[in-house]
Formats: structure tokens, sequence, C-alpha cells
């Protein structure tokens, strides 16, 4: 194995020493390695994980540098009811987020962690989220004992002795702290996925106040990747309220007209609802061009300049793999053709991976995601549906060359979605910024398999934040609101709301969706532009027929009628549901979005 350096090197300084010396005699590992993010680290981790089962090598013809991992069954995606935000006080937190005094929740950690690394090897990881030269990069420090974890998080973030040199430079850190919580005692044989298989044994825990995270029990994705979510989501998000800017669950994208005009877009879906499709699309349509910036997290400033900026604080995609195609998603597809992390996909015969809606035919048999023989014939899914890739962001085909800009980009739209069956337009304009607010407070989406619980619900995600968003989300509303008092409005992005799941009588989605999503992005950027044409309806400013570009798009008529229709029986319906996810901010509720509902209310009729 990689060599394990007892003592840290002479580069760390104080704070960061002391406290890792503290976390060790709490968790106890049998060693400790601190990261250099090396390339040569990288590999003998990767070599440690195929010797003890976690990693399988695929074929290197096929997938040069790639690997496949398969969680425990247990361990599949983010786990909201053991996500915490223990503020000082309960209304800090909000009545969107699971509450635990800090106090209380900090002995409890203490209690977990208390041996929690026995017969292990803690890494320590130096990683930044954002440029090192970005006005709000943050760094942090996560202690973990998965080397699944280390090899992810040198994908998705900065990770190593330059960050540690910032540290030694006086830059402060953000202390994570993470245990798969599978203490191995004396000459006990390891698993290939250690992990706490009881799901009240798990905790994803936030300090906003520290801030500090502390998460316990889990090896998977957003709960253990602790730059992601827990940090560049709900810490940032609570960091950035002070600081004056937004962490939002946003792609960034630039698509450049014929002309070569470029017009940078973020946009906010829920987990699993197309941010990484959209934010490296082929689009349909001729001489127009999608670039990417980031696929999940956009942190976002007032520049000087009045604009909003975005910036991609993470360096890969940890992405959904069922459904991404050389059809749907070509991009996503060559990013991770080598130097990849699969987990929870199908093993084919030839060491290479599949899943469902892949694009190319099942083998006629393989290993599933749970490590048992599979063949397409026995009608059970041989990927599970939030089975993911971890790829590095720099082999997209489509990477814009901004994106590690440490200033970021200027936004001219923000875009709000989500799965909606019914009701909700293809495409919808923001009447104004305090509409856009609005818009985005309303959002709801069915659920989907990103977080553990049942699929397929209409639930409220305003600003798809909801899993994401460290403080109260009435309070988060009011800080967006807050810019158009704090900059010229004209300045601020045009804000839309889009639907690519709207379904027909039939249960078939209506629009084609994918590439084809460039015809709504070319109608916002004309818009923006002053060169479409849009109808002002009771809900916002809808796409006239004519002002979309369908050329070459086989689109029933019909199906264009209800995409741009305006439901009035549903959004009344659809209003009551906000209406009721609104009361339960009380009066914190910013009277801005109460009278957005009221005047929606009153256009309908
Ligand atoms: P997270 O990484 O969980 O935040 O997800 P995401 O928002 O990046 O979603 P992603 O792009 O990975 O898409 C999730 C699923 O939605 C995949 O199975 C896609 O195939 C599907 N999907 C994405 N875009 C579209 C679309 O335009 N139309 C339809 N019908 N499905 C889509
Ligand atoms: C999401 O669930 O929104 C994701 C995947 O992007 S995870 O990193 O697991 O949160
Ligand atoms: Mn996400």
């Amino acid at each position: 194995m990689t060599t394990v350096a007892p003592e840290q090197p002479r580069t760390a300084v104080h704070p960061l020493k002391a406290w890792v010396r503290e976390m060790a005699d709490l968790c106890q590992p049998a060693a400790i390695h601190w990261c250099d993010g090396s390339e040569a680290e990288y590999q003998s981790l990767c070599e440690l994980m195929v010797e003890h089962g976690t990693f399988t090598r695929l074929n290197p013809e096929k997938r040069p540098g790639c690997y496949l991992a398969r969680s425990h069954p247990s361990d599949v995606a983010r786990v909201e009811e053991r996500t915490f935000i223990c503020s000082r006080t309960r209304e800090a937190a909000g009545p969107t987020n699971n509450w635990a005094d800090p106090a209380e929740m900090k002995r409890t950690m203490h209690e977990r962690f208390r041996g929690a690394m026995r017969g292990r090897t803690m890494y320590v990881l130096p990683f930044a989220m954002g440029p090192l030269d970005s006005p709000i990069c943050k760094i942090g420090i996560q202690i973990t004992d998965s080397p699944y974890v280390v090899v992810n998080m040198r994908i998705m973030t900065r990770l190593g002795t330059v960050v540690l040199d910032r540290i030694n430079a006086g830059a402060a850190f953000i202390p994570c702290v993470h245990s798969v919580g599978a203490p191995l005692a004396p000459g006990q044989a390891d698993v290939p996925w250690p992990c706490e298989p009881d799901p009240q044994k798990k905790y994803i825990v936030h300090f906003p106040d520290d801030p500090s995270i502390w998460s316990y029990g889990s090896g998977y994705g957003g709960n253990a990747l602790l730059g992601k979510k827990c940090l560049a989501l709900r810490i940032a998000s609570s960091v950035a309220k002070r600081e004056g800017w937004l962490a939002e669950h946003m792609l960034i994208l630039c698509l450049t007209s014929p002309a070569g005009k470029k017009h940078y877009v973020a946009a906010a879906f829920p987990s699993a609802c197309g941010k990484t499709n959209l934010a490296m699309m082929q689009p349909a349509i001729p001489g127009w061009r999608v670039t990417t910036l980031g696929d999940d997290i956009a942190w976002i400033r007032l520049g000087q300049d009045g604009r909003l900026w975005a910036m991609n604080p993470e360096t890969g995609f940890f992405g959904v793999a069922p459904g991404t195609s050389a059809q749907s998603n070509p991009n996503a597809l060559a990013a991770c053709a080598k130097n990849t992390i699969f987990t929870n996909v199908v093993l084919t015969p030839d060491g290479d991976v599949w899943w469902e809606d892949m694009g190319v035919p099942a083998p006629a048999s393989g290993i599933d995601w749970e490590g048992n023989p599979w063949t397409p014939a026995s009608g059970k899914k041989g990927a599970h549906p939030n089975s993911r890739f971890t790829a590095p962001a720099a082999q997209c085909p489509v990477i814009d060359p901004a994106w590690e800009n440490p200033d970021g980009v200027p936004l001219c739209a923000i875009l709000f979605g989500g799965r909606r069956p019914a009701t909700i337009p293809l495409a919808n304009e923001a009447f104004s910024w305090e509409h856009g607010v609005f818009m985005g407070s309303a959002c709801g989406s069915e659920t989907t398999a990103a977080a553990l619980g049942q699929a397929g619900v209409l639930r409220r995600d305003p600003f798809a934040m909801l899993p994401f968003c460290g403080y109260n989300m009435a309070d988060y509303f009011a800080h967006w609101l807050s810019f158009a008092q704090r900059t010229d409005r004209a300045k601020l992005p045009k804000v839309y709301f889009v639907n690519w799941f709207r379904r027909g009588a039939n249960g078939k989605f209506l629009w084609p969706g994918y590439g084809d999503n460039a015809r709504v992005l070319k109608w916002i950027c004309e818009r923006i532009d002053g060169t479409a044409a849009a109808q002002t309806t009771a809900i916002g400013n809808l796409p006239t027929p004519e002002s979309l570009d369908l050329a070459g798009l086989d689109l029933p008529a019909e199906n264009l009628r209800q995409l741009l229709d305006v439901d009035v029986a549903g959004w009344k319906k659809e209003i009551a549901n906000v209406a009721e996810s609104y009361a339960k901010f009380g009066d914190r509720l910013p009277a801005a979005l109460t009278r957005q509902l009221d005047a929606l209310r009153e256009r309908l009729g």
C-alpha cells in the first residue's frame, strides 16, 4: 500500500496539527495518511482497493484508468432523514431542516466517533472548493477512513499540497470529519464496502455556526464526499448569507449563438432532474453551441459591475449513470471514457460497464450492482437507479475555456425546473426579479432515486435546495430578494421556469428533451437579446408557438399546444399547494412572496 506517514509533514502548522491530533485521539485509527493529492497517491489507493475487493479494475482497452465499486445495498443514496443542521436555534435552521441542539449533537458525534476508525487508516485531505484565487474559494480539511472517498474527492475537488500551503500561509479551513462507522477488531476481516447498515445510526451533521461537518455511517456520494453537498451547499449557503453571496444547486453553461454571442446561464433542478444533461448537451439546432462550466453547484456573487457572476466550486462530475447514452448525453459518455470511477453499475463479461438506457445492447450476462450474476431477462435492473460515474470535468469534450476562472462568468439567465408531469409549461419567463424569486420558491418536483425514500412523489423543493439549504429557507428567500436592492435590477439575470417532463394523456413525455432543450435555451437567449416574441399570460411570459425554433423536429401540434397551455385548474391547485408550503414559515416568509402568490391568484381569476 501507499506510504503511511504517522507524522504530519513539516509544512503543517498548529491549528490543523492540533485538530488532526485531537481527531486521531478520538477515532483511534491504526495509521494516519496526509494526502498530497498526487497522481501516484491516487494510483496506489486505487491499487489498494483492488487488492481489498472494493474496486474492480475495468478492462484498460475499454475503459483505461477506470474502476468499478459496488456499495452496500443499504448505502446507495443521500439520507435526508439523517441529515441535520445544528444551528444555535431551531428557528435558524428553519422548518425544512432537521435540527438538533449543537451541544447535544456534538456529544453524540463524539460518542459515535470514539474508536470509529480502529483498524483503519485515517486520511487527511486538504481540499479547496473553487479556484484558489477566487474571492469566495473555501478550504476544507476532510478526515476520512474511506480510501474510496479519498479518490473520489481527488476527482471532485482541488485536493493536496497546494491547499495545505494556503493553510500554512494562514488561510482558514472548515473541519469535515467522516467515518464509514465500521471499526475493525484486531484480526477482523474487512468487507468491500464498510458502512453502518442501520439507517438510524447514520448521521450527516452540519454546524453552520462553527462551521464544521461530521458525517458518520455512509460511504456514498453526498453523504461522504463532504466537499460537495455538505460544504459547498449546506455550509456554504449559510456562510454566503453572512458574506452576501449565493451557494446554489445549479449547473452553469454557456450557449453560443451562430453569430458568436455568448450567454452564460445557470439552472437549478432538483436531484436527478437533468442538470448534468443540460449542462453538456449537444444542441439539436445547427449553429448553436453549448459548453459547460459545471453540472451541480454554482457559487454566485455580485460583481463590481453589478452583475451576478457564477463559479463552479467542483472539478468533477458525480453523474447519474442510467439514462446516459450517446443519444441523450454523448459528452458525459466521453467524459467517463477513462480515469473514471463507476459505482453500482453492471460489470460486463469483457470488463466494461453497462447501465439501463445506455443506448447499447445489454450484455447477455453480467454482474449486477449487488455483485450477483445478472441477465437482462431477469427483469431486474442491473444498475442501481442512483448509480453514478465520477469523472474529471476537464475530460468533458465541451468543457468551457472559462470554467476555472477565479471570477466566474456573468449570468444573463437563471432557470428553475423540476419533474412535473402536469400543469407546468415547457418554458415561462418571470415578469420581474421578485416574480423570479417566487418561481424559485414555488419549485416542486417528483422525488427521485438520488435520495433514499419513495421516488415519484410530488414535493415542494424550493430552488432545488430543500435538502441543501443550511439555514432558514424563509431567510434564504429574503436573501435572494435582496439582490434587487443591492444592484441595478436591469443587470440581474432574467428568470425562467422550464419543464422537460410534462406528460400527455398516454403517459409519454410531450417534449423530446435532451439536445432538443436547446430550442428552449435559444428562445431564452433571444428573449434576453430582445428578438423573440412571448405571450403574456397570468403565470408569466410564455413562448408563442412561432417563437420556438422547432425546425427539424417532428412535434405533434397537440403536444406543442399542451406544452404551452395555461392549465387554470391545475394552477389553482398549484397555488393552494404553494400556499401550504409557505404557511410553515409563518411571519418569517418575506411579504414580497405572499404578494406574488396573491397577484398570481388574482391574475388567474
Ligand atoms: P444530480 O446529480 O442528482 O443532481 O442530478 P442531475 O440534475 O444532474 O440530473 P441528470 O442530468 O443526471 O439526469 C437525471 C435523469 O434524468 C437521467 O436519467 C436523465 O436521462 C434524465 N433526463 C435528463 N434530462 C432529461 C430531459 O430533458 N428529458 C427527459 N425525459 N429526461 C431527462
Ligand atoms: C444530488 O443528489 O443532488 C447529487 C448526488 O448531486 S449527491 O452527491 O449524492 O448528493
Ligand atoms: Mn445534485
